[in-house]
């Protein structure tokens, strides 16, 4: 994680500070990018301090299963979405809120049941009759500015479909899924920060890549918890589909350190990292490359405890607030 510490670096000497709706400064870049050799680096995980796994994991799980409760986070080992759930000044004066701990659609909610309409003219029998044959259902027949128009809804599994596609088409460039939902960004306690992944999956050397793009990143906080999040869900795809994880390369576009992080990262920059850990998935998850059998319906069914991290060698835990 040398890169890690680079981009600390990076940050310090070349960064502007910069006010942000949190009332806490940071120092910034516009743009930076880490890139990982899964297989000659090691799992990204943090060791110039300790990194929360177990939440990392509560929260990815979570973000399998679709939540939008902060509750639910927290049964999983995952306490990060409690301050954005209840403590927001904004988020707990939006109508949208349905009750304490909502997060509204968040994340998982835009990765497994993006909420997806189409308002089609009534005469197009066709077009009507295409998407329901792709899953839209009916919802009304609505009249629109004098014309008759029928309301049709989808709630799309786009992780699932890119699964899919990894199966059944691996050289698509098209196997993304997207956590910008512009419709919901009223109607959320926070719009997605990691936005955009994208799989690469190589079907000759049956290794597979991702990339991934994050619109702005706290990176005393954010940065390792992203990171290993991120590694560990390719991990998981590649195991559900057959392929080994390769290329993990990680875009950041707004790049910051809040102020109140700088002791925290100093002390890193004086720690010389240890070598990465491995991370292991356990038996019980079926390797597509084993089975031959095809299981998507892993994604829900994971567990915290089938994530463990081996030869995890870190240097002491520092903490430091989090903005909201
Ligand atoms: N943030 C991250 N990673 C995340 C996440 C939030 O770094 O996964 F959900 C940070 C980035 C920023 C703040 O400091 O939270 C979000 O604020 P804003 O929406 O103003 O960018």
């Amino acid at each position: 994680m040398k890169q890690y510490l680079d981009l600390v670096q990076t940050v310090l000497d070349t960064g502007t500070w910069q006010e942000n709706r949190t009332g806490i400064r940071t120092i910034s870049i516009p743009g930076a990018m880490l890139r990982f050799d899964l297989q000659k680096d090691g799992f990204p995980a943090i060791t110039t301090k300790r990194l929360a796994f177990k939440s990392v994991i509560g929260e990815l799980i979570g973000f399998l299963r679709a939540t939008r409760s902060a509750a639910d986070f927290r049964a999983l080992g995952c306490k990060v979405w409690d301050q954005n759930a209840n403590e927001n000044t904004d988020w707990l004066n939006n109508p949208y809120r349905t009750g304490p701990d909502d997060l509204g659609p968040v994340y998982g909610v835009q990765w497994r049941q993006w909420p997806a309409y189409k308002l089609l003219d009534a005469d197009q029998q066709a077009q009507i009759a295409d998407a329901q044959k792709r899953g839209f259902r009916v919802v009304s027949a609505v009249s629109d500015e004098g014309k008759d128009k029928v309301l049709l809804y989808k709630a799309i599994d786009q992780l699932r479909d890119c699964l899919d596609t990894i199966i059944k088409n691996p050289g698509s460039r098209r196997i993304l899924f997207h956590g910008w939902n512009c419709a919901d960004l009223d109607a959320i306690a926070l719009p997605a920060c990691h936005l955009l992944y994208q799989f690469i999956p190589n079907a000759t050397t049956r290794e597979i890549s991702l990339c991934l793009y994050i619109r702005s990143n706290d990176i005393g906080l954010g940065t390792p918890f992203n990171l290993a999040e991120a590694a560990a869900l390719l991990h998981v795809v590649g195991r559900l589909t057959g392929y080994t994880p390769k290329w993990f390369t990680y875009f950041i576009g707004d790049a910051h350190i809040y102020e109140n992080h700088l002791d925290m990262l100093k002390e890193q920059l004086t720690r010389e990292p240890h070598p990465a850990p491995k991370l292991v998935l356990s038996d019980r998850i079926p390797d597509y490359a084993v089975t031959g059998k095809y299981e998507p319906e892993w994604l829900e069914k994971l567990e915290p405890s089938d994530f463990s991290l081996e030869n995890y060698q870190h240097h002491a835990p520092l903490t430091a607030p989090m903005a909201v």
